[in-house]
């Protein structure tokens, strides 16, 4: 049995979506355990037990803890290669992964800098400079993926969805709540808007309780 354990809006909706695509294509079930982050619920005893890290997503399979998105989405793919999630050719697949190691290693922490910027320094002056400085090498990232979308077609790795289109979904979330203007990435948001439609990702979305759009304007 797998159970995912997942943050609503975080990065856990990478396997998320994938979990979904999976149930879709081959009809296994898993089960799906909301951590409220914003309660420190990563950081309850019980948690800490599964997952020293305190940290979300975590995937059970039968009763084994495993962590990291990368290592967990690379579980999947290998379990399910039917679903086609990671392209199976070396080359292809070497590609797709640069472009997700990039994004969870890269793009991701760039956003925590801005989200959690007290997670780095002490004192508020500290905390908006890093802010600052985040934000735009944030905007460099969401340039990158949005000269990616320029040839998804009409997902990133062609027609199959996979991994990544989930990631390029959170962080375009991301960016708003980073107070960036989605509709400054005009070809991004039209891929991210196909992206949604897929039934497994608006599965996800739906169990996930998110909507597209967090930009609020000032
Ligand atoms: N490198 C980790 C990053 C996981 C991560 O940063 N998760 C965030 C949510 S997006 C989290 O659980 N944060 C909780 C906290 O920092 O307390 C992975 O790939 O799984």
């Amino acid at each position: 049995m797998l159970k995912l354990y997942y943050g609503p809006g975080a990065c856990s909706f990478v396997p998320h979506a994938a979990l979904e695509a999976i149930r879709i294509a081959t009809g296994e079930n898993f089960e799906a355990q909301a951590v409220k982050l914003h309660k420190g619920e990563q950081r309850t005893p019980e948690y800490l037990a599964l997952n020293p890290l305190g940290l979300v997503p975590l995937l059970v399979v039968d009763g084994k803890p495993l962590g990291q998105i990368l290592a967990i989405c690379d579980y999947l793919d290998r379990r399910y290669p039917a679903v086609g999630l990671l392209p199976s050719a070396p080359w292809q697949r070497a590609e797709a992964m640069s472009t997700f190691a990039w994004m969870n290693n890269t793009v991701h922490p760039t956003f925590t800098h801005i989200f959690r910027p007290q997670n780095y320094a002490d004192g508020e002056a500290a905390h908006a400079e890093i802010k600052k400085a985040a934000q735009v090498k944030f905007r460099e990232h969401l340039e990158r993926i949005q000269g990616m979308t320029e040839k998804a077609a009409p997902f990133l790795l062609g027609d199959k969805l996979s991994f990544i289109d989930a990631y390029a979904l959170v962080f375009l979330r991301w960016a708003g709540l980073a107070e960036i203007d989605p509709a400054g990435y005009p070809a991004y948001r039209d891929y991210i808007a196909r992206v949604a439609q897929a039934p497994a990702i608006a599965a996800a979305m739906a169990r996930e309780g998110i909507a597209l759009d967090t930009y609020k304007k000032k």
